[in-house]
């Protein structure tokens, strides 16, 4: 049976990208939650991730940690899911979006928390922030652009791409961080799945609060 640990929905932006890709692809899975940054949390992550940290994906006694790597492995456990597109050019934009996002953005890591339960202000929009605030509308502009008749994913078809930025969606959207007409069409189709409705449904229902990523500005 396949097992995902991850930590709490409303704060969690590592742990939606496997869990998405695994709803929507309809792969059967178990999912713990372990709270974040609670007494215990560290023992707790340990008994499932050797990183010590969520996600988490267990399977058959193997273990595979970090976001990416397990959806790089689910892709490979079930090929016929098509969890990268199909054609060799298209799946090396879409590994080459998904691995900018996984080793960058630091300044909206930093800056633009993920909490699914608020609507957050910010005031001070650092250069570096609008870096990648930028970065981000041209990537989503450029997918869309090329993909448009092939459905509303940034690749058409839901993607492991998909499930990269989909934290960066709700970042955005609790933020109300102005973006383009294109990008927004995809904020949209992103806030109207209903995977992610769960997901941030779930997230508002918890009951921990960690009080770094409730600060509003
Ligand atoms: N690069 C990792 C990052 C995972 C990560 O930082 N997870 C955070 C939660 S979102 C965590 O487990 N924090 C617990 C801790 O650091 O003690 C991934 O993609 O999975």
């Amino acid at each position: 049976m396949n097992h995902l640990i991850i930590g709490n929905k409303n704060y969690s932006s590592w742990s939606l990208r496997p869990w998405l890709l695994l709803k929507e692809k309809k792969i059967p899975f178990e999912e713990t939650k372990v709270p974040l940054y609670v007494e215990g949390s560290e023992e707790a992550i340990l008994e499932h991730s050797p990183s010590g940290k969520v996600p988490a994906f267990v399977r058959e006694g193997i273990t595979v940690w970090d976001s990416l790597a397990i959806c790089e492995y689910i892709s490979e456990l079930y090929p016929e899911k098509l969890c990268w597109p199909e054609d060799i050019e298209s799946r090396a934009l879409a590994r080459s979006v998904s691995h900018e996002m996984h080793s960058g953005f630091f300044a909206i890591r930093n800056d633009l928390h993920m909490n699914c339960r608020k609507k957050m202000v910010f005031t001070k929009i650092t250069s570096d922030l609008k870096t990648d605030i930028e970065r981000i509308c041209e990537i989503w502009k450029q997918c869309r652009e090329q993909h448009a008749d092939a459905g509303d994913y940034l690749f058409g078809s839901f993607s492991i791409a998909d499930a990269m930025y989909a934290p960066i969606v709700l970042r955005f959207n609790s933020y109300g961080t102005s973006v383009g007409e294109t990008e927004r069409a995809y904020m949209d189709t992103i806030l109207s799945n209903p995977s992610v409705k769960e997901w941030i449904a779930e997230g508002i229902e918890e009951k921990e609060f960690i009080e770094e990523c409730e600060v509003v500005e």
